[in-house]
């Protein structure tokens, strides 16, 4: 298979960063194609974590292409930040591409989503990183995109349109003070004199590593419960992490999809408001909070966490065509003596099998589990199916039977070695 898409399954952090590391092994180049410095990724290589926002993980290999695609909304500031981490830790950035048609963060979009989150009843829980107004701007036909970032002339006359827009908006809904043009145009040039060099048309760059039957991986970002079309909204983010955008997002016709990896945990967690029916208030969910280490990457927050929901990953594998599943975290449930597996959602007495999009109707759902019998051992040193104890074997089994969709690896701990590839 020479394009496979790996996207999230559940509300994000399931993973995604660890299984692109691992099938960047045998890949050429490695997209992202949605979202932006919301993202947190970790990648542990040689017991060393890295955590990338923006440049995907396939950074850590020095014969592959990295390419931030034209779906990303690239905060400059972190951008920078983040090579300079990376070659600070000897990874070099020499091989990152950036798509001249992404769309720019500016500092307007951060106090913007600060604003109005501050305004709404319902609060998102958003990242504060300025993601929905910058995906706003780009719908409004306002945006600054890459392309009009590194020329400077152009950057001048989009920066004025915007402010003259975005100040007159703060002065008379928030009494804010306005932003002021030269300090945004020269440090936004500075910024932009450093990305110049990795900046081209990478829709072409992409579609020539297709032609020539090079491997090609897409790795989304957040998931597909947090999809702006297919997730539950308004709790979501202001992308579509599901897999076709890995077309738009990144300048591809579908057709040119092989295959798509769906990640999940064994479990599910979720950052930031929002309905999320398997969820688990009892020291069970601190137990695994801790074990796992389920913290946001980018804001710190502690993931809210409740069971595995089939539901939701059936969701995610119509939405998303997910051909293959990659289940992580399996090692973060040793200990206990059931596990409860979500198989469907009773309403009023009736059983539903699909995730409604009515949120009201959703809280009045109660999910119907299935107990699965737990293990006691430790399974961070299995490294086939069969080394696993019986119990964690039927696990596996039985929730790729659920879902529907053959399992493809199996992750016992967080390091590239955990991961396991089916037989
Ligand atoms: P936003 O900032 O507008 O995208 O927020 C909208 C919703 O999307 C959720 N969201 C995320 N959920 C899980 N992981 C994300 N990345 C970070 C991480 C999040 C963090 O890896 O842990 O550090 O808190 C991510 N990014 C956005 C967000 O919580 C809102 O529910
Ligand atoms: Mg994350």
């Amino acid at each position: 298979m020479s394009s496979i898409v790996i996207v999230g399954s559940q509300w994000g952090d399931e993973g995604k960063g660890k299984i692109t590391d691992f099938l960047s092994q045998d890949a050429d180049m490695i997209v992202r194609y949605s979202g932006g410095d919301n993202a947190g990724h970790t990648i542990v290589i040689n017991h060393h974590k890295f955590h990338c926002r923006l440049i995907p993980s396939g950074i850590f290999y020095a014969d592959k292409l990295s390419i931030i695609g034209n779906g990303v909304v690239i905060n400059p500031e972190t951008l920078v930040d983040e090579m300079n981490y990376l070659t600070l830790h000897g990874i070099s950035v020499k091989n990152l591409r950036i798509s001249e048609r992404a769309h720019v963060i500016m500092p307007y979009h951060q106090l913007f989503d600060e604003l109005q989150e501050k305004q709404k009843t319902n609060k998102i829980g958003t990242t504060h990183k300025g993601i929905g107004p910058a995906y706003m701007d780009k719908l409004e036909r306002i945006g600054i995109r890459i392309a009009d970032l590194i020329d400077p002339i152009t950057f001048s006359h989009k920066l004025k349109q915007a402010l003259s827009i975005k100040n007159a908006l703060l002065e008379k809904f928030y009494e804010h003070a306005p932003f002021d043009f030269d300090d945004i145009y020269t440090k936004y040039c500075a910024l932009a004199e450093k990305i110049r060099p990795y900046v081209c048309d990478t829709s072409y760059l992409i579609n020539q590593y297709l032609d020539e039957n090079k491997k090609v991986l897409f790795e989304g970002a957040q998931g597909a419960m947090l999809d702006i079309d297919h997730g539950t909204y308004p709790f979501v983010t202001s992308s579509n992490p599901t897999a076709a955008n890995a077309a738009t997002g990144s300048g591809i016709g579908p057709n040119r999809i092989d295959a798509v990896v769906g990640v999940c945990k064994a479990y599910t967690s979720r950052v930031g408001d929002g309905p999320f029916p398997t969820e688990i208030f009892d020291e069970r969910a601190e137990h695994i909070r801790e074990v796992a280490h389920e913290y946001g990457v980018v804001t710190k927050r502690p993931r809210r966490i409740g069971w595995l929901d089939t539901v939701v990953l059936q969701h995610a594998v119509r939405t998303s065509g997910i051909t293959h599943l990659s289940l992580n975290c399996l090692d973060v449930l040793s200990g206990l003596e059931r596990i409860p597996v979500c198989v469907g959602y009773r309403y009023q007495g009736n059983l539903i099998s699909n995730y409604p999009a009515n949120l009201d109707f959703l809280t009045k759902c109660e999910p119907v589990y299935e107990y699965l019998p737990g293990w006691n051992e430790d399974i961070t040193q299995c490294h086939t199916i069969d080394e696993l104890p019986h119990n964690a074997q039927y696990y596996l089994t039985r929730v790729a039977e659920l879902v529907g969709v053959k399992l493809c690896t199996f992750a016992v701990g967080p390091d590239r070695e955990s991961t396991n590839v089916m037989t």
